[in-house]
């Protein structure tokens, strides 16, 4: 009787990840890998001296076998010596020509680093060749294809650096096609972004027919991680909203509010929003590195612009007049509230008491309790918009490609359009409850109100899910 074979008993396919140096290798294993640790990453050529095997999983079953390797130096040279030992040794294959030439490694003192990529080459299912877009065609370049296309290994070439150097893609593309490589992958290494991988896999896919099942349980396995992390991302960003919007703090009426009041509560709004970016942070796997490309605003863990800066308002197209009381008796960012209703509403509502008792009927247990003298201090509409503003880019920022920064322009063109349409009225409700500040509730009420916010976050467009 014949076993049949389970597909995760099949061992993973392995993957050299090849090029010259300093493409990038080291950073799209990275990326891949989530893991900020692996291997070392540097500006200066030669970073990479050693073949480094790293592992990603789907569940239990390792799929793939990524192996770093060192970057190409002198492809030219090392042609040559392929085409001299070509005429002294009788080699039936291509590859038979590199495995002799692996085998003499005495011989070649110059190409130590060399070796080690075609030896790895020689061992793996597919060859990843990244290619940094930016370098100009040089014959070295069509000679490390020329020498990996011996290797007799499927070859997909992926191209680094892509924002904003389209020109010089189509011309890559065009001489990748001239080897017959005409499946190729575009990614910027720097910041994850799972549709990149996908189309990764997909690639692979077509490459490796066989392996095809092992793949798309891999990409499926890595859509659910990825969907679990946006929407970690979006429930923490919640968590912030209802920690700042649900807080209040009661203040003493007969002593007015002092500086020290409203700096308390600055104070406050400010932690709880580094807190939240560090979470986000930390659920993306992004380092202050990745943050540097991304020209995330982010210096130390903090936003760079306090939140309570006019011109972070500004940033997000917020008009810092709005508020009947920015900037005046409680302080920038932070209103009163009386009973249920914000003092900048009620001083609104006092200007307009000449409109009729209809309008104060519907007040007066508020104005009741203002005339008691219970008053709290809460952060204000803005402020609340802001945070949401501000945790929704930099969501968006996390899960986008990583030249996503370069496309900030559009997300102030889109900011009228940015607070959702019930968004004025979800933080009012969110005021009204100040016992959901430390304390998720089951009542139905803030369960809508959760699942309309994380959706508010997650289903723009602009938030690959
Ligand atoms: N802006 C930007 N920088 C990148 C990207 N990918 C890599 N880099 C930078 O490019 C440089 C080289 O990256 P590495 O990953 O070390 O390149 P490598 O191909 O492994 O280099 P060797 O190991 O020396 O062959 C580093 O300074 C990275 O930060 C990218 O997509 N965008
Ligand atoms: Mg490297």
């Amino acid at each position: 009787m014949t076993e049949i074979k389970h597909e995760s008993s099949y061992p993973a396919i392995n993957i050299a990840v090849v090029g010259h140096t300093n493409a990038g290798k080291t950073s799209l294993i990275r990326t891949l890998l989530r893991d900020d640790q692996f291997g070392n990453i540097d500006e200066t050529a030669g970073t990479t001296r050693s073949v480094e095997k790293s592992i990603i999983f789907a569940g239990d079953d390792a799929v793939l076998n990524l192996f770093d390797t060192p970057g190409f130096e002198d492809s030219s040279a090392l042609l040559q010596a392929l085409e001299d030992l070509s005429k002294t040794v009788e080699a039936k294959l291509p590859a038979d020509l590199l495995r002799n030439l692996i085998s003499q490694t005495e011989k070649y003192p110059d190409f130590e680093q060399e070796t080690k990529v075609l030896r790895q080459s020689l061992n793996s299912d597919v060859l990843l060749y990244i290619i940094d877009v930016r370098e100009p065609l040089l014959g070295k370049y069509s000679d490390e294809v020329e020498i990996l296309s011996k290797a007799g290994k499927p070859i997909l070439p992926v191209f680094n650096f892509i924002a904003g150097n389209s020109e010089s893609l189509r011309r890559w593309r065009e001489q990748m096609a001239q080897f017959n490589l005409h499946a190729a992958l575009e990614f910027d290494t720097v910041a994850f972004d799972f549709e990149a991988e996908k189309r990764l896999y997909q690639k692979l896919q077509s490459l490796l027919e066989q392996r095809y099942d092992a793949l798309q349980t891999l990409i499926e396995y890595r859509q659910e991680i990825w969907n679990n992390l946006v929407q970690a991302a979006a429930q923490r960003i919640f968590q912030l909203l209802t920690e700042v919007a649900c807080y209040r703090r009661e203040v003493a009426v007969e002593e007015g509010i002092s500086d020290a009041d409203v700096a308390s509560m600055q104070a406050f709004v400010r932690e709880a929003e580094r807190l939240a970016l560090r979470d986000l942070l930390t659920i993306f796997a992004f380092t202050q590195r990745d943050v540097d490309l991304q020209q995330l605003a982010v210096r130390d863990g903090q936003w760079e612009l306090d939140i309570f800066s006019p011109h972070a308002l500004k940033d997000f197209g917020l008009n810092a007049g709005a508020t009947a009381l920015k900037g005046a008796a409680a302080g920038a960012g932070i209103d009163l509230m009386v009973g249920g209703m914000s003092l900048g509403a009620a001083a609104m509502l006092g200007a307009a008491l000449g409109a009729g008792w209809a309008t104060l009927r519907r007040y007066q247990h508020e104005l009741v309790a203002a005339w008691q003298g219970h008053k709290w201090l809460c952060a204000d509409d803005d402020t609340v918009s802001l945070l949401y503003l501000r945790q929704r880019k930099l969501l968006h920022t996390l899960t986008q490609r990583g030249h996503a920064a370069q496309n900030n322009i559009q997300l102030s063109d889109n900011v009228e359009h940015a607070l959702p349409r019930r968004w004025h009225k979800a933080v009012k409700v969110l005021r009204q409850n100040p016992k959901w500040q430390h304390k998720p509730s089951s009542s139905p009420e803030y369960q809508k109100l959760q699942t309309d916010v994380i959706d508010w976050l997650t289903s723009d467009e602009n938030v690959t899910r």
